[in-house]
């Protein structure tokens, strides 16, 4: 992705996610937003964006971050959400035997007491695939992988979803289902 794009993708990985009133707009129950109305409320502030660049971030996006409804009419991000009112209404489905987590060394101590909190977003974030889970946690510094014991968590009635894009959702991870490196 060229910068250009990347900047929009980050632009509406903050309107999708996160801010929505930053373009003085809301993203309905399921998170979604007419993407007439999010162009033109961007426009109007000044964050250039046309359609041809928002369905090429769509297309390109390495991580797939953002879905157009089946009408072409919409769009939301696929995860990663913190607006606390949206609810990607996902069915919940069985998890691989095994999920990752990555993290940093910072954290490990509280994750040992708390487990796996979500923080600021809706869920906490895992991957099927250890690469995935070491780039995330390489975003704060030298990463950590914490396996998390998903088929048990699952069959003790923990509910977990699958994103359009691949991540598993799932509310905490309580420690007993943790292994640290
Ligand atoms: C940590 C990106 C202390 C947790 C990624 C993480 C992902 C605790 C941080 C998605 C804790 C939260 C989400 C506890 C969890 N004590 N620290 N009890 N429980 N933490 O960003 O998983 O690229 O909200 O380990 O790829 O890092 O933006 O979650 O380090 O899929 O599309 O608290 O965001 O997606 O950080 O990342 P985050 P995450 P995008």
């Amino acid at each position: 992705m060229n910068k250009k794009l990347v900047r929009t993708s980050k632009f509406l990985s903050l309107v999708l996610r996160h801010q929505p009133e930053v373009i003085g707009m809301n993203l309905d129950r399921e998170g979604w937003l007419d993407i007439g109305q999010l162009i033109e409320n961007a426009n109007r502030r000044g964050n250039v964006i046309t359609l041809e660049m928002l369905h090429e971030v769509v297309a390109t996006n390495e991580k797939k971050r953002f879905a157009l409804s089946e009408d072409g009419l919409r769009i939301r991000a696929s995860q990663g959400h913190s607006v606390s009112t949206v609810n990607l209404n996902l069915p919940p489905s069985e998890p691989p035997k095994l999920l990752y987590h990555g993290t940093v060394a910072v954290f490990l101590d509280s994750i040992r007491q708390q487990g796996l909190q979500r923080r600021s977003r809706n869920h906490v974030h895992l991957s099927a695939d250890r690469e995935v889970a070491k780039m995330v946690g390489q975003r704060r510094g030298k990463p950590v992988i914490l396996t998390v014991a998903a088929e048990d968590m699952n069959a003790d009635g923990h509910a977990f979803y699958l994103s359009a894009n691949g991540v598993w959702l799932t509310e905490e991870v309580p420690a007993c289902y943790l292994t640290f490196p």
